[in-house]
């Protein structure tokens, strides 16, 4: 299959690229390389030592003989040379990754707010509309998130997008729907991808797009089998205040000694799930997409399991003795919630899922112990704060400053 790989220079987007490659797609990594500039501003590198893309590319032609090729275009803001090139190429499936993916970067301020927000519901609307324009039958694949149902505990296993509700009618006859189960986003961040789920739910119903949103939890690991093959390959592993998430944060805290920063009770459960499932899951969503029609988006949970995040700690604090620090919350988040989740879809299609117990040694922390000489500890802490209780505490000092 023609596939276009937008957001193929990122953290899932490059194994997704080679993971697609491998299994005899013909891939176009389409990326403007801006989240190594986002690097730049935040003065922090990835923990392993990424390759420029052009080095990736040709690494990955010398080890396996395929070809991936890049086109570097700003989804957001060059939506032109996006149609143009949906023309052109005529991609059967197009995997879109080409978004801001970190909450706490979006939470820093106004002007990072705007930035989130700017790029990732214009990203995903110039997708569609330029879609529509070139008259293409694609298939999109979408990485969404399950922060778009937000963390209240419900008393349900969390359904894949729709929740079926039914109601009377004025002579008292019932009705019955699906509806977009109601967002509760808890940063700028999921809000676009809440945003996002509307934009699709639109084109689907009025230009027939088939579009597949994957709500995905929270990534930990670094390597696929494919970014394994050659050093030249590995992929990033962020451990910092933005862009680092918790298990990975973690694991590196913990290969250099430092306290596993557990934001408050740690009561949060989230959900979960290894890269290599991640990759497997997008190609598994791409492949089926036969069975995506228009009009109805398809939306499937991409979760191998839920844990507590001081359930997770209290994990790397048994295996490997590091110690835990429980940090003031910097977010605005339930201090405690429960968390189940249906995932019927992507196990009825294959899915059998990595767990954090048979993996978490193996691979995360000899990457974490290898490069810790890279982290730069100052780097280490989360900064961007929008919880009003701490906001407010810290105003008077900082007045006083
Ligand atoms: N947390 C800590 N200590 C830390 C970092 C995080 O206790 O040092 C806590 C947070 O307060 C939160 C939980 O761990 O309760 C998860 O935080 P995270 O940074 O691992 O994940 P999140 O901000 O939700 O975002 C990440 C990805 C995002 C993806 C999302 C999936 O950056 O792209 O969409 O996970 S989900 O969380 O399911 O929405």
């Amino acid at each position: 299959m023609r596939i276009a790989v937008l957001g193929g220079d990122g953290f899932c987007g490059w194994p997704v690229a080679l993971h697609l490659s491998r299994h005899g797609h013909d891939v176009t990594v389409v990326d403007s390389l801006v989240r190594r500039r986002t690097d730049d501003e935040l003065g922090v590198e990835s923990l392993t030592p990424v390759r420029p893309l052009p080095e990736r590319l040709a690494a990955w032609w010398e080890v396996t003989g395929l070809v991936v090729r890049h086109v570097r275009l700003d989804l957001a803001r060059e939506p032109e040379r996006l149609a143009a090139l949906l023309a052109a190429e005529r991609p059967e499936a197009v995997v879109h990754l080409a978004e801001q993916r970190a909450a706490p970067y979006s939470m820093r301020d106004a002007a990072h707010k705007r930035y989130t927000v700017d790029t990732n519901v214009n990203a995903t609307h110039n997708l569609l509309a330029a879609l529509v324009e070139v008259g293409l039958d694609a298939h999109v694949v979408h990485l969404g998130t399950m922060g778009v149902y937000g963390y209240e505990t419900a008393a349900v296993d969390l359904p894949e997008g729709y929740l079926h509700v039914s109601y009377p009618d004025r002579t008292g006859a019932s009705i019955e729907r699906d509806v977009l189960y109601p967002t509760r986003p808890g940063s700028v961040y999921h809000l676009t991808k809440s945003l996002d789920q509307l934009l699709f739910q639109f084109y689907a119903q009025n230009d027939g797009l088939r579009i597949t949103d994957l709500h995905q939890g929270i990534v930990w690991g670094t390597q696929t089998p494919e970014t394994r093959l050659d050093p030249r390959l590995v992929n990033r592993f962020d451990y910092d205040g933005d862009y680092g998430t918790v298990l990975n944060r973690f694991l590196v805290q913990a290969a250099l000694g430092l306290p596993l920063t557990v934001h408050g009770t740690g009561g949060q459960t989230r959900a979960f799930i290894n890269l290599e499932d991640t990759v497997r899951c997008v190609r598994l969503a791409v492949e089926s997409g036969d069975a995506v029609v228009g009009g109805r988006v398809r939306i499937m949970n991409q979760v191998a399991e839920t844990l507590r995040v001081r359930d997770l700690a209290a994990m790397l604090h048994r295996l490997l003795g590091a110690e835990v620090a429980h940090v003031p919350n910097p977010r605005a988040e339930a201090a405690e919630n429960e968390l189940e989740v249906r995932t019927d879809q992507l196990r009825d299609l294959g899915l059998e899922p990595i767990l954090l117990e048979e993996r978490l040694l193996e691979e995360s922390l000899e990457t974490a112990r290898r490069y810790a000489g890279r982290v730069d500890p100052a780097r280490v802490p989360a900064t961007a704060c929008w919880n009003a209780e701490r906001r407010a505490a810290a105003a008077p000092a900082e007045a006083g400053r």
